[in-house]
């Protein structure tokens, strides 16, 4: 059985995530989409909710399951034999980085990495940009599952109010 990891710190989820996220589920038998739990870094949403927001998203994909993860990722692999990291790449910019994890990754436990070029319509979507325009009363509708604009909506009213 192949099984994949789509790691990420979704916060929240955007289309751009899912369309990473269902392309891998029709590769892989199974695929684990797995939150970083980042000690250093809050976030917006606690991770219960991302996993909450992430089940609630990918339940039309039945090898999906959701995940969350602390410390390394090829850690997390090797302890639940997942054989290969899926990645989605936006731009060249993403590249840079993304490859030299990749290949951090593989030199430290041998797992590869496979990249999935963003679909066009999503290429300029990124969690940070969402929440900034929220943040400040942009529609963000398009960007998202319905599920994740209501929650956003509802974390931002709950913060100014
Ligand atoms: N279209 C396509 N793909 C997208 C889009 C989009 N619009 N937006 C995001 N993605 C993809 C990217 O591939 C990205 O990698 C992934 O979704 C997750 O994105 P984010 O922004 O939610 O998550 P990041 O980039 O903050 O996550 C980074 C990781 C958690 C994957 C990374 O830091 C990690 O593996 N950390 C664990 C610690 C570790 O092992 N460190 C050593 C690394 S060598």
């Amino acid at each position: 059985m192949t099984h994949a990891v789509c790691p990420g710190s979704f916060d929240p989820p955007t289309l751009g995530h899912l369309d990473v996220i269902g392309r891998a589920a029709g590769l892989f038998d199974r695929v684990t989409v797995a939150v970083l739990v980042n000690p250093d870094k809050a976030g917006l949403f606690a991770i219960p909710e991302r996993l909450e927001l992430l089940r609630t998203t990918t339940q039309q994909w039945p090898n999906v399951e959701v995940d969350s993860f602390r410390g390394l990722l090829v850690d997390y692999c090797r302890e639940r034999e997942i054989g290969a990291i899926v990645k989605g790449l936006r731009a060249v910019s993403d590249f840079d980085y993304e490859l030299q994890m990749a290949q951090m990754n593989h030199g430290m436990t041998g797992v590869d990495t496979l990249f999935l070029p963003t679909s066009p319509e999503f290429s300029f979507i990124s969690s940070s940009l969402v929440k900034q325009i929220a943040t400040y009363g942009g529609d963000v509708a398009k960007l998202l599952a319905q599920p994740v604009s209501e929650a956003l909506t509802a974390k931002l009213a709950d913060r100014s109010g």
